[in-house]
């Protein structure tokens, strides 16, 4: 990026043969396992970013509202709040864990410029062109020295020891959107853990959740009246068959999404609506001489494919578990309704 005020680096190298043949394990293993499952991880190549930017407008995809009137809300509170101590000279790394389109890290960034904070704004992302795309709107949105904004193109942790080395400087941590979500219950606490052993005590992490309610409402939001939540969702069988040569017939697949009230998940499926059978070849794929190999899955009528599992939370379970693996929670914010939470965590 040429803008003066852009900078990217690179850790990852994007290496696109290893990411196709990472994908099409991933697909091979995930399609023969008894319960046949694909991580939502593929959900977000070109046309999936696009629909869930689609899905974040929508009425009943709350999550992104509500949590947009919590930022606008709240913003300058939070900034008073806890970085109000931070003295006129020091400049802080603001480190966002994917970023998306910015639209809501906007509001955040604007009211950091009104209360005087010096900072540079460092958004983590493993994809170098979602990274590009975030620039162009950033830009778009603030005069250009208004905002000093270095991209990293990471995986998030290597991403945060690279900055916690290259710029050693209290660091805040954003993790909006409730992505947090996305991971098993163990799984995101083992992520937390990771974030707070990287940062240095003293440092900020502010997480977005979505929160435990009307059970009705959250199966909405993920199975919404126009159908987004449905693309997004058959879009991977079309990514396979665009990237891995599969042979899925979008139209003998349905999408389902239930929501289960006991662990607070949301989970959607891909599901068969007869016994077929959907073949891949990898000939001359792997590039290594090796034998073409074609694979085949069988699906039974009305076998699924689970393919994410969205996890709500209640507040008090992640303050207990903030406060059980080395933060302390400082303060919690919400929208009107309480949907949504924004919690803000010091590293201890
Ligand atoms: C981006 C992971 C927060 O789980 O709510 C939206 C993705 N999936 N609709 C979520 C998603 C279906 C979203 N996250």
């Amino acid at each position: 990026m040429t803008e003066s005020n852009f900078d990217v680096t690179v850790i990852k190298e994007e290496n696109k043969d290893e990411a196709l043949k990472q994908f099409r394990l991933h697909v091979i293993q995930g399609l023969s396992r008894p319960q046949k499952q694909l991580s939502s991880m593929y959900f977000y190549d070109d046309v999936g970013s696009e629909l869930f930017a689609q899905i974040m407008d929508l009425e009943e995809y709350y999550l992104t509202g509500c949590e947009m009137e919590i930022l606008r809300t709240h913003s300058k509170a939070i900034v008073e709040n806890h970085l109000g101590d931070v003295s006129d000279s020091e400049i802080i790394n603001v480190i966002e864990l994917g970023a998306g389109d910015g639209r809501k890290t906007r509001v955040f960034l604007t009211a950091l410029v009104i209360a005087g904070v010096k900072f540079e704004y460092i958004p983590i992302d493993i994809s170098y062109r979602a990274m590009t795309l975030l620039g162009k709107s950033l830009e778009h949105h603030f005069e250009r020295d208004a905002l000093s904004v270095h991209g990293i193109v990471a995986e998030y942790i290597e991403g945060i020891r690279f900055v916690v080395d290259s710029r050693p400087r209290k660091s805040l941590v954003l993790f909006l959107g409730s992505s947090l979500g996305n991971f098993s219950k163990s799984g995101g606490v083992a992520f937390l853990r990771e974030i707070g052993s990287t940062l240095k005590q003293g440092d900020l992490f502010m997480i977005g959740t979505d929160l435990k309610k009307n059970p009705e409402m959250t199966l909405r939001a993920y199975s919404d009246s126009l159908g987004v939540t449905r693309k997004f969702n058959l879009n991977l069988l079309s990514r396979m068959n665009r990237e891995l040569g599969t042979t899925f017939d979008l139209k003998k697949f349905k999408h389902y999404a239930s929501y289960d009230p006991m662990d607070g998940t949301a989970v959607s499926y891909l599901i068969s609506t007869e016994k077929q059978t959907v073949y891949m070849n990898t000939s001359g794929a792997t590039g290594n001489g090796d034998e073409p190999e074609r694979h085949e899955f069988v699906f039974e009528a009305y076998e699924a494919i689970h393919t994410e599992s969205s996890r709500k939370y209640t507040v008090e379970s992640m303050h207990s578990a903030l406060n059980s693996i080395g933060f302390a929670v400082q303060e919690t914010y919400y929208d009107s309704q309480h949907w949504f939470a924004d919690t803000v965590a010091k590293v201890v």
